[in-house]
């Protein structure tokens, strides 16, 4: 359960942190799962429906950059993202009813760990509020050198940045971001940070020898109904389901109006949709 100082800092930042959600046995039987659940998976031959695999290594490379979904695919995760200690803390901040709207673990392999571009979630998700949130959890320590996820305190109340280059949306903020204003946020494994959909976040390539793995469980409450964004939508959908308290009858609307996210490519992953945009760019 949070207390009440991570609430209010919640509130106030945009984000919390909370050391040791997980206990070091329970960060080494997830990390069992992902040794096992990556095995055998190569760059030229892997289950893509399960697995995305880092782009910059040879065919026989085995670095895979994210598992789609744990927590619906295998049941520790699942039973991790409902479970009463997980979800007290995810009531406190989003109150009692809520929704498991998607979950990933990105890896960060060692050496060639992809960067995530500076990003609010719900621009790639809209709803019709912003009642959503991420939970992080790192299962290696992570720092700067090892990419730990920067974050920028306090947006959480403003409105949504730009993402769009030529009327189409880039899966990355497209307007300047004021870098010093990032707080790095670094944490032994076991950490969980709870950051709100609005907080602009980013992570850099892993250039060191050590792994960042990262596994992430998006929350909503209830009554944050998805805008339709066709195949995207339909996509993340599948997984959500209601992991504590009562579908409401009603949608709330808190936002008056979304950038409606035009797709210019097809993608399978955020981190392939900023590629192609960083790779469009330097057509130009
Ligand atoms: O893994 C990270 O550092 C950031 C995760 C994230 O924002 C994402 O995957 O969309």
């Amino acid at each position: 359960m949070l207390d009440r100082i991570k609430v209010e800092e919640f509130e106030k930042n945009g984000f919390t942190i909370q050391n040791e959600l997980i206990s070091n046995d329970e960060v080494s039987e997830f990390l069992a799962d992902v040794e096992s659940i990556c095995a055998g998976n190569t760059l030229a031959q892997h289950d893509k429906t399960r697995l995305e695999m880092e782009p910059n290594q040879p065919p026989d490379g085995t670095r895979v950059r994210r598992l789609y979904e744990p927590c619906t695919h295998y049941p520790r995760f699942r039973a991790f993202a409902e479970s009463t200690k997980l979800l007290d803390c995810i009531e406190a901040l989003l109150g009692p009813n809520l929704m498991l709207h998607y979950s990933k673990l990105n890896m960060k392999p060692p050496a060639i760990g992809s960067v995530v571009e500076w990003h609010q979630d719900l621009a790639c998700y809209p709803l019709t509020n912003r009642d959503s949130l991420a939970v992080l959890v790192y299962l290696d320590d992570a720092d700067i050198g090892n990419g730990c996820l920067k974050v920028i305190p306090g947006m959480q109340n403003g409105p949504l940045m730009n993402y769009t280059t030529g009327g189409f949306f880039q899966g990355r903020i497209t307007e300047p971001v004021d870098e010093s204003l990032a707080v790095p946020v670094e944490g032994k494994a076991g950490t969980a940070i709870f950051m709100h959909c609005m907080t602009p976040h980013t992570s850099a390539p892993n250039k060191s020898d050590r792994p960042r793995r990262t596994l992430i469980l998006s929350y909503r409450t209830a009554d944050a109904v998805p805008l339709y964004m066709r195949e995207t939508t339909v996509g993340i959908e599948a997984n959500a389901r209601l992991v504590r308290g009562q579908v409401p009858s009603r949608a709330r609307f808190t936002m008056t109006e979304f950038p409606i996210p035009h797709y210019r490519w097809k993608f399978a992953s955020l981190y392939e949709l900023q590629e192609l945009s960083r790779a469009s760019d330097q057509k130009k």
